[in-house]
């Protein structure tokens, strides 16, 4: 696995884009409070509403009712609050149009639960885009993670390269908990691999941003340590394509 180097944000906006780029500090010591104590209010709901006590942790509680603190609180306010935070836009902007435009928009906003030990959601290798094929194609992933990430919490893989000539599938997968969901694959990720460069497996403390682009493909690495991994998964596109190609059809239909 190739090492990846953790960079200042001032420093970020500099780089050249190899692929991934981890940015130290992203959001800090408070705003990742902020959001646990929303997600902690949330817990208590749903403790609450299965005849629990307040003050336990998402691991304590039945499968159905965590499934509910997942889903409620990746429509809280804080996490749109977050991914709007002018710092992380401006970076984005810059990795995806190469200068400071305003035009990027922001979407499939996510909080992850990976719990301890637990592999049955876990990500194999896909690429981000296959996700959001009607939304322009030029954008990055912000993988953001709420604690610590090591050998042990696992987190993510990244293959530091876009790869767009590739495969997927679209699989349906069944979660303890969960509803089914919709995942996409690539299909012959061992082809890619050997094509190179290696997969850089992320390490970084909580509150650095991984970026990287839509079309690298990545997976998840599985959560061996006792702790819940907390991570946050923003995708910033390109406006001004979306524009462009809302103009190009406007053009189209106008003559
Ligand atoms: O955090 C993870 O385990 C994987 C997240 C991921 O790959 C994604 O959301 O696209």
């Amino acid at each position: 696995m190739a090492q990846h180097a953790r960079r200042l944000v001032r420093e970020a906006v500099t780089f050249a884009g190899a692929g991934v780029e981890v940015v130290e500090g992203l959001i800090s010591p408070d705003e990742i409070a902020g959001l646990m104590r929303a997600v902690q209010d949330i817990t208590d709901m749903q403790a609450r509403s299965v005849g629990l006590p307040a003050g336990l942790d998402a691991l304590d509680l039945p499968p159905h009712a965590r499934s509910g603190v997942y889903d409620m609180v990746n429509s809280h306010p804080a996490l749109f609050r977050l991914a709007g935070k002018p710092e992380i836009v401006e970076l984005a902007d810059r990795f995806i149009n190469g200068g400071r435009t305003g035009q990027v928009i922001v979407k499939g906003l996510q909080l992850r639960m990976d719990l301890p030990g637990n592999q049955s959601e876990l990500l194999g290798w896909h690429r981000d885009r296959d996700y959001f094929q009607s939304l322009p194609q030029n954008g990055v992933v912000l993988w953001l993670p709420l604690v610590d990430i090591d050998e042990r919490t696992g987190g993510i893989s990244v293959v530091p390269r876009p790869v767009p000539d590739v495969e997927f599938v679209e699989l349906v997968k069944h979660w303890p908990g969960r509803k089914p969901m919709r995942v996409f694959e690539v299909k012959e990720p061992d082809r890619v691999l050997a094509e190179g460069p290696p997969p850089v497996r992320v390490s970084c403390r909580a509150g650095d941003g991984v970026f990287f682009n839509l079309w690298n493909m990545h997976r998840s690495e599985p959560n061996s340590s006792e702790r819940v991994r907390w991570t946050l998964q923003f995708r910033y596109f390109s406006a001004s394509e979306a524009v462009a190609s809302r103009l190009d059809r406007a053009a189209l239909e106008h003559g």
